[in-house]
C-alpha cells in the first residue's frame, strides 16, 4: 500500500459493518481467484506480445497518411497493403480480426489511386476538404454494419448473418474517401467488457496476450494498438470505447450524446432510453486523428460541437477525482493509475498555470446503480430475448447445462446476465424512480462544474488490463465508465504510458454538454506531454530501432 492509498483509507466515513464484510469477502474471493486465473493463463496461455513492426507507414497518423495519398507521395494501395500484412501478422497472436475485405479494399485504393493521378483530379485543396481521408484504410467493430459483411454481434445463431447496407457512420467515413479493410472481435452481444464469445474465441491484449483486450469494443482497441488500423469506429454503452483504450493503450472518444448516429448497429437499443446511453466515436493511436474523425462521423450534426474553435488550455477549468468514494463490490483504484492523474495535474499546473480542484461527488458511489437503473427498459423481454436473436425462445437451464460440457453457443456471463436480470432495477419501480432522480441530480452537479469551460479528470478503471476471465470476478468495474453513459457528457479516453507490469494506464477527460473540443483538446495535450501510445520497435535494413514516443514526429 502506498502512502497515498493509506491515507484516502482514512479519510474515507464509516462504513456500514455488512458492506465492510462484503468488500473483505469479495477481496478474498478476489485474490484467489486471480491465483487460480493466473494458473490457468500460465499454463493455457504462452505469453507474447505484438511484433515489431517492419514498416514505417504504419506509424503515422491517419491524417498524415491523407495528406501524402492525396499528395501522390505514396498510394493507397501502399498503406492499404502494409495493414493487410500487419493484420495477418498479428491475428495468430491477437486473434482481433474476425472478417477481412482485403481484395475489395485493394480494389478500391487502386480505383483512388488511379484517379489522383488522372487529369481531371480534383485539386489538393478541395480534396482536403471534401475527402479527409482518401484512401485510407480503417476498421469497425463487428457491431457496426458494412454492406456484405458479416454482423454477428458475436451470437452463434447469427454467424451468418450479413448486413445488405452500411451503418450511417461507416457511409460517412467512405464519403470521406476511407476505405473499411476489416471488422473487429467484440464480447457476446456488446455487453461484457471481455471481448470473447462463440463464433470468434478471445481476443488478447497486444502488451501481453495473457492479458484481456477490454470490451465490447475490444478486437478494435488491441488491433490499432498494434499497428493493424490507423483508426476505427466504437461504440459506447457503459464504457465499451473507453476500456478497451484504456487497456491497449490508445485515445477514443464517447462523444456527447445524440450527435453521431447509431443507425446500422447491432444490437440496436431498441428504446430511445437505451438510445440515450448508446454513443458512437473514433478509437486512434495518434490523438490529433481525433477531431478531424469526430468531424466525418458527426456529418451534419458537427456543427453541434465547435470542433473548430482554438482551445486556450490556460482558461480551462480542471476538476478531479481519485475515485468514486468506495463503492461496495468495486475494487480500488491502483495507485499507479492515481500516480498517472497527477502526473496529468502537476503539468497543467506547472505547464498551463491552471490549478486543479479535488471535488467530492457523492452520487458517483452509486455509479453501478444508476447506470443499471437506465439501462432498464419499460418491456421486460430483457436479455434472454436479446440472447435468442429476438426471436424469443431460449431455454436458459438447457443452455447453462451445455455451457458445462463446453459445447454451448453461449458464454457464462452471458448466461449468467440472463439468470440475475430477474434481480436487477425494474423500469417503474419505487427504486428506478429514486434512482433516476439522482442520476438527474447528478447530472445538474456536473452542469454546474463543467459548463463554463471545465474538465473533469476522472480514472477510466480502477486497474490496468485484469488476466483472461478474471473480469467474472470483478463485475463492476465498468462503473468508472458507465457513470458518464448515464451522464450523457463527452468523455476523451487518454493513454498515459504503461505500468510496472508493462501494461498501458490511462485516464478519461469528461467535459460538458457538447464540449467535446475542450477533452479533445486536453488528449492532444496530455498526448503531446506524456507520448500517447508506446509503439513496439520498428526494424528497418535489418536493425531494430527503438521508436521514439514523439507524437510531433508522425503527425
Ligand atoms: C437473426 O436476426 C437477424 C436480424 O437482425 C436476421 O436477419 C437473421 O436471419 C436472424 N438469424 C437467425 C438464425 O434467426
Ligand atoms: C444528428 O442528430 C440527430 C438527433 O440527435 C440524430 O437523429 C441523427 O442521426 C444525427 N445525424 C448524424 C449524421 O449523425
Ligand atoms: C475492480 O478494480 C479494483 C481496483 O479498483 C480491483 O482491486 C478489484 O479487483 C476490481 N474488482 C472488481 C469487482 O471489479
Ligand atoms: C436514462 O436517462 C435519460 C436521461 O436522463 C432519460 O432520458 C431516460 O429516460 C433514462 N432511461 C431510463 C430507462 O430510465
Ligand atoms: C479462436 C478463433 O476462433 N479465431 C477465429 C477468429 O476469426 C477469424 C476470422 O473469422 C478466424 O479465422 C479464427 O479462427
Amino acid at each position: 500500500m502506498t502512502q497515498m492509498s493509506s491515507k484516502n483509507r482514512k479519510e474515507k466515513p464509516k462504513m456500514k459493518p455488512i458492506i465492510q464484510v462484503v468488500n473483505l469477502f469479495h477481496r478474498v474471493v478476489e485474490l484467489i481467484a486471480s491465483g487460480v486465473f493466473s494458473l490457468i493463463a500460465y499454463f493455457c496461455h504462452p505469453k507474447e506480445c505484438q511484433p515489431p513492426i517492419k514498416n514505417r507507414i504504419l506509424l503515422y497518423s491517419a491524417s498524415t497518411l491523407a495528406a501524402q495519398i492525396r499528395q501522390q507521395e505514396i498510394t493507397s494501395e501502399e498503406v492499404v497493403q502494409a495493414y493487410i500484412d500487419r493484420i495477418n501478422e498479428i491475428q495468430p497472436i491477437l486473434n482481433c480480426v474476425v472478417e477481412g475485405r482485403f481484395e475489395e479494399a485493394l480494389e478500391e485504393a487502386r480505383k483512388c489511386d488511379k484517379m489522383l493521378r488522372s487529369s481531371n483530379a480534383p485539386s489538393i485543396k478541395i480534396l482536403t476538404m471534401e475527402k479527409p481521408f482518401l484512401g485510407v484504410p480503417f476498421t469497425t467493430k463487428d457491431c457496426i454494419a458494412i454492406a456484405g459483411m458479416k454482423q454477428t454481434a458475436g451470437l452463434v445463431v447469427r454467424k451468418n448473418t450479413v448486413s445488405d447496407r452500411d451503418a450511417e457512420t461507416v457511409k460517412l467515413m467512405r464519403a470521406a474517401g476511407a476505405i473499411p479493410i476489416a471488422k473487429t472481435n467484440v464480447s457476446e452481444l456488446a455487453m461484457w467488457w471481455e471481448s470473447s464469445n462463440c463464433i470468434y474465441g478471445t481476443s488478447r491484449n497486444p502488451y501481453n496476450t495473457r492479458h484481456i483486450v477490454g470490451g465490447s469494443s475490444g478486437g478494435e482497441g488491441a488491433l490499432i494498438a498494434a499497428a493493424g488500423s490507423p483508426f476505427g469506429i466504437g461504440s459506447d454503452i457503459g464504457g465499451s470505447i473507453r476500456m478497451p483504450c484504456f487497456f491497449n493503450g490508445i485515445f477514443g472518444h464517447k462523444t456527447t450524446r445524440g450527435v453521431v448516429s447509431n443507425e446500422g448497429q447491432y444490437p440496436s437499443p431498441h428504446h430511445e432510453e437505451q438510445d440515450v446511453l448508446l454513443s458512437l466515436g473514433p478509437m486512434c493511436r495518434n490523438p490529433f486523428d481525433l477531431i478531424p474523425m469526430l468531424r466525418v462521423l458527426a456529418g451534419k450534426n458537427a456543427s453541434m460541437l465547435n470542433l473548430d474553435s482554438k482551445v486556450d488550455l490556460s482558461k480551462l477549468k480542471i476538476y478531479y477525482m481519485e475515485d468514486d468514494g468506495g463503492q461496495l463490490l468495486v475494487s480500488p483504484v491502483e495507485p499507479e493509475i492515481k500516480k498517472a492523474m497527477y502526473r496529468v495535474i502537476d503539468y497543467f499546473a506547472r505547464v498551463h498555470k491552471v490549478k486543479a480542484k479535488k471535488v467530492d461527488l457523492k452520487k458517483m458511489k452509486k455509479s453501478t446503480d444508476l447506470w443499471l437503473a437506465n439501462m432498464s427498459t419499460k418491456d421486460a423481454r430483457g436479455f434472454a430475448y436479446e440472447l435468442s436473436n429476438r426471436t424469443g425462445v431460449l431455454n436458459i437451464w438447457w443452455k447453462l447445462a451445455q455451457w458445462f460440457t463446453f459445447m454451448g453457443p453461449h458464454t457464462l456471463i452471458a448466461l449468467i446476465t440472463v439468470l440475475v436480470e430477474s434481480f436487477g432495477i425494474k423500469f417503474g419501480s419505487e427504486k428506478h424512480t429514486k434512482l433516476i432522480q439522482q442520476s438527474r441530480d447528478l447530472y445538474l452537479e456536473f452542469k454546474d462544474m463543467l459548463d463554463d469551460g471545465g474538465i473533469f479528470l476522472y480514472p477510466t478503471h480502477p486497474t490496468a488490463a485484469p488476466m483472461h476471465h478474471e473480469p467474472l470476478i470483478k463485475p463492476f468495474n465498468f462503473s468508472y465508465t458507465a457513470i458518464i453513459n448515464v451522464l450523457g457528457v463527452p468523455s476523451t479516453a487518454c493513454p498515459l504510458g504503461l505500468n510496472q507490469n508493462g501494461l498501458p494506464i490511462g485516464i478519461q477527460v469528461i467535459g460538458g454538454m457538447y464540449q467535446d473540443h475542450l477533452t479533445l483538446a486536453v488528449a492532444e495535450e496530455i498526448g503531446r506531454a506524456f507520448g500517447g501510445w508506446v509503439p513496439p520497435p520498428l526494424i528497418e535494413n535489418g536493425a531494430t530501432i527503438e521508436v521514439p514516443t514523439d507524437i510531433a514526429l508522425y503527425t
